[in-house]
């Protein structure tokens, strides 16, 4: 039949009326519910077929998609996610104080795919390794697979829900503690929220399986920080307490105003606010190995009974020394990622640590650990059109200070502005615009503020002087005026005078802690509202999605309703056109697989610049009609 079809000299030239196909087919799609889904998915792969991926950023070709991987039979052993729920985040910090091993974080389903690979990482692949990963690295601390940017990036980007992500991967891992990296006040977004949006977002959070909170604050702002810690305290989950590390505690004047005693003030404050874990948060990779040993003796010391967990990145090559120094001066617990997708801006290599441990480390079978590592070795290859190029170590860091999170997405925003070549100009210009913010913390959302002043005076070709001397007539970035009006709280030392005044030409101040100020949200009226513009499936965790990017969650329910839930979608048929002729699998969900094989693509109408897609659906046609934008 469908070679009778094809064969029709109409349907070459893409003009029949193939109505009738869909209609003949219908009985062999059951139930009716996945029937409509399929649909959609054949829409959306028409979509891509005829205008192209809708995923932005991907520059060049995809690899191919990893081989699969063994099937994990019988049961997970015991993890610390059982130490945790038997005993509560107390219990976990005594079981990590007791540990002999250095513990070790795995941060490969979160910050080493932010940052290497744009946080492009779909839930697809990470739910691919999933099992493996529970069964043979069930010694891990935790697994740090939520928040940052990737909640942003998943729905805006990906057009994924991360909070089914968040649950799908928490069926699969039952004995890893998930660990979350949460903004403070500024939840998972780029600004204070109300209270009451951080307080539920934490809460869901919680509930949907999120074990460790690792809490921060772009400004180290104290108040803030009391905020978040709080939040978590209210649920079950562990309140790790960050202190972002910034600018160099070995230099001759030990580190200025990020001194010594900066540092440990600041641990005092959040440990005597409930905090179960303290961490080091070294965003940019700035932590020399003898700044290192200075600062976790020294926390080690003041805090016997605390847990002390350290995160840094690799962007200047130093990572496995100071990780290793870090533990030998104290530290309980630090941040790696698998060798794959670790080193230069990501994490230092969970191999390379674990190897420069002064005893052997007998958590992990080395064998299993390679086993996973060869999936993402290949998945690395399958996402290299995210990747924009960040090829080796570089010890600038230390001068610019740039975030390893936010590395990647600049210097892709400086290529896509045709700025590619000046990129030396604009990490010189993030140095110069921290100076003229007064020499800040940075990291999301302060380091947003930093990277688009640089933006500005790179496009603009304005010095640091043009900008000091100009400030009143400049047109900064909002994120800059924000800042300086204290949307995100105070800086240590103050904000930059006259430079702040200047710039803010008479804008109105915000003093204190800035969700202080902000209404609360009607959660319970956005649902309803939510529910009557886009259906039942809206759920509260939707409706946070929401309260952190209002425009954002609306596109993506539109494409949701459009296109269904194409996280569903294996990644080569996302990233680029399927290919007609060949036949690609789909499982909706479990038990429920199809086999999808594009047959045909039609003519542009030039009347309607519409084009007709045929499909073979489980071996039934289906044919679909698209709008190309070109
Ligand atoms: C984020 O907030 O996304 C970060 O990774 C900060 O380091
Ligand atoms: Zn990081």
């Amino acid at each position: 039949f469908l070679a009778r079809v094809m064969e029709h000299p109409d349907f070459k030239a893409g003009t029949v009326d193939t109505t009738f196909i869909e209609t003949e087919s219908d009985t062999l799609l059951a139930p009716y519910e996945d029937k409509s889904r399929v649909l959609k998915t054949l829409k959306y792969l028409s979509e891509v077929m005829v205008n192209g991926t809708d995923i932005p950023g991907l520059q060049g070709k995809p690899g191919s998609l990893p081989a699969p991987l063994p099937a994990v039979h019988g049961e997970f052993q015991r993890g610390f996610k059982q130490v945790l729920d038997e005993g509560g985040p107390e219990a976990l910090a005594r079981a990590v104080r007791k540990s002999s091993n250095l513990l070790l974080t795995d941060t490969t389903w979160r910050d080493a795919h932010q940052s290497l690979l744009m946080t492009r990482m779909r839930t697809q692949d990470l739910l691919k390794v999933a099992p493996l990963t529970a069964a043979h690295m069930n010694n891990l601390f935790s697994i740090e697979m939520w928040g940052g940017a990737t909640f942003d990036v998943a729905l805006r980007f990906l057009h994924e829900c991360p909070w089914r992500r968040l649950e799908e991967l928490r069926a699969a891992v039952p004995n890893i503690p998930f660990q979350m990296l949460l903004r403070g006040a500024n939840g998972v977004g780029y600004t204070s929220y109300p209270d009451n949006v951080v307080y539920e977002f934490v809460k869901q959070s919680s509930e949907a399986g999120v074990d460790i909170f690792r809490v921060f604050d772009s400004l180290n702002f104290v108040d803030n920080m009391l905020l978040g810690i709080d939040a978590v305290r209210q649920t079950k989950g562990v309140a790790e307490a960050a202190i972002c590390y910034t600018g160099d505690l070995s230099a001759p004047n030990g580190g200025g105003k990020y001194n010594l005693d900066y540092y440990l003030k600041l641990a005092q404050t959040f440990v005597a606010a409930g905090a179960h874990i303290l961490a080091v948060k070294d965003m940019a990779g700035l932590l020399k190995p003898s700044a290192a040993t200075t600062l976790i003796s020294a926390l080690r010391r003041e805090h016997p009974d605390v847990p002390i967990h350290v995160h840094t990145h690799d962007t200047a090559g130093t990572g496995v020394a100071s990780m290793v120094a870090c533990y030998l001066a104290g530290a309980d617990i630090v941040d790696v990622a698998t060798d794959a997708m670790s080193g230069v801006t990501s994490q230092p290599s969970m191999g390379a640590v674990l190897n420069s441990l002064p005893t052997s480390n007998s958590q992990f079978d080395q064998e299993r650990l390679f086993e996973i590592n060869n999936y993402w070795e290949q998945v690395r290859q399958l996402y290299r059109c995210f990747d924009p190029g960040t090829q080796a170590t570089n010890t600038e860091v230390y001068k610019h200070e740039i975030p390893g999170g936010q590395y990647t997405n600049m210097l892709f925003q400086a290529q896509s502005l045709g700025l590619g070549r000046e990129w030396g100009r604009v990490k010189e210009a993030y140095a110069e615009a921290n100076e003229i913010l007064g020499d800040v913390v940075k990291v999301t959302p302060s380091s947003k503020v930093v990277g688009d002043l640089a933006q500005v005076m790179v496009s603009n070709k304005l010095s640091k002087e043009d900008v000091l001397n100009k400030a009143d007539s400049l047109n900064l970035p909002t994120s800059v005026i924000q800042f300086l009006q204290g949307y995100l709280g105070t800086p240590e030392g103050g904000f930059p005078e006259p430079f702040r005044t200047t710039a803010l030409k008479g804008a109105p101040l915000v003093a204190g802690r800035p969700g202080e100020s902000l209404e609360p949200l009607d959660l319970a009226k956005i649902k309803a509202e939510l529910v009557e513009k886009y259906g039942s499936w809206i759920t509260d965790r939707d409706v946070m999605s929401y309260a952190m990017y209002p425009a954002v969650f609306e596109e993506y329910a539109v494409h949701f309703n459009t296109f269904g839930d194409v996280s569903k979608l294996s990644s080569d048929m996302v990233f680029a056109p399927v290919k007609v002729g060949t036949e690609y699998v789909y499982d909706l969900e479990k038990g429920r697989r199809y086999y999808i094989t594009p047959v045909a693509i039609g003519q542009v109408d030039p009347k309607t610049a519409e084009q007709d897609v045929f499909f073979e659906l489980n071996g039934a046609p289906k044919r679909l009609t698209v709008k190309n934008k070109s």
